[in-house]
């Protein structure tokens, strides 16, 4: 058992209504979005005691984003900038299914996340630490918050998970790949898109996922886990290798898939579930977010798992 502890930024999500192109689309709906906090939400409903650390500007998104987590069971640890807004993202639904994001977060309060915002305390107290690559791209004080952070953990003793998640458009490959490996080494266990393997492993090409997961725990971590979407999952811990395929469902928006499958696999660890339940759960959470537009609605609860029948087009009376 024992809290989860993450940070990161949170954003307000302004995502198209409709099909097409930003230039004609007239609507946009608001929500966040943010990885870290997905995860912190996914944990949140499945049970497990979830803290998350992050800075917001003075304004109303900032106070959208610290009601939507603390409605989700999240403890919020927010520092709120007077000198900078919440960061925005625009989600754009493009003809043939395709969903193209655009930041607007460069000048943003997440990014000035600071080491002197991360409570030492709640990080040495947790169960678990979750961090991801996408805070250390934000900028140099960011990136000093979470290594931070992970020394806090790692000095305490306490488990450091890392989802590896590259944002491209933040950093180049050639950037990222040596900050993202440094994290990467500091992990017990390390979540990964192959291509995101492969970058942090120096590679051109992501071949064999049992291969990748082999050599990302030669890199430190007794664990990793390589997501590869509908092809479902390869995981290698403590030496034994694990294959998850994916569940079948009817996709309508994958952005947040990622992050519940790490939600939903933390939290099955929390509880001391094996790997083949954390996969399990990892999955069919991973799946059941792409069924629904946003980020993090769809993020299952323990009833909802239990409940899981198979998709079905069924009319319930
Ligand atoms: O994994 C989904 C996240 O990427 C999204 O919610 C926003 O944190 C985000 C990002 O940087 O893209």
């Amino acid at each position: 058992g024992g809290r989860v502890v993450t940070l990161g930024e949170t954003m307000g999500l302004l995502a198209a209504t409709t099909v097409g192109h930003l230039q004609h689309v007239p609507h946009m709906a608001l929500g966040i979005g943010g990885a870290e906090s997905n995860v912190a939400i996914a944990l949140s409903r499945l049970g497990t005691p979830v803290s998350w650390t992050g800075r917001l500007g003075m304004d109303s998104v900032g106070d959208r984003v610290v009601r939507e987590l603390t409605a989700e069971g999240v403890d919020v640890h927010a520092v709120r900038d007077p000198d900078a807004p919440t960061g925005l993202m625009l989600k754009e639904r493009l003809p043939g299914g395709a969903v193209k994001v655009w930041y607007y977060r460069a000048h943003g309060a997440g990014a000035r996340l600071a080491r002197a915002d991360v409570d030492d305390a709640l990080v040495a107290g947790a169960g678990l630490l979750h961090v991801t690559g996408i805070t250390p791209a934000l900028g140099a004080t960011a990136a000093a918050a979470v290594f931070h952070a992970v020394d806090v953990a790692r000095e305490a003793g306490v488990k450091v998970s890392v989802d590896v998640n590259h944002r491209s458009a933040l950093w180049p490959p050639e950037t990222a790949a040596p900050v993202l490996r440094r994290l990467v080494e500091r992990a017990d266990i390390v979540f990964a898109g192959d291509d995101e393997a492969a970058l942090v492993l120096g590679r051109e090409r992501a071949d064999d996922p049992e291969e990748l997961a082999a050599a990302l725990t030669g890199l430190g971590p007794a664990g990793a886990v390589i997501k590869l979407g509908a092809e479902g999952a390869s995981a290698l811990v403590d030496g034994v290798h694990h294959r998850q395929a994916a569940v079948p469902v009817q996709v309508v928006d994958p952005v947040g898939a990622g992050d519940a499958f790490v939600g939903a696999y933390l939290s099955e660890l929390m509880a001391g579930a094996d790997v083949k339940r954390c996969l399990g759960t990892a999955a069919l959470a991973g799946a059941l977010l792409c069924t629904v537009p946003g980020d993090w609605e769809a993020m299952p609860t323990r009833a909802v798992l239990d409940g899981w029948t198979g998709v079905t087009d069924d009319v319930q009376r």
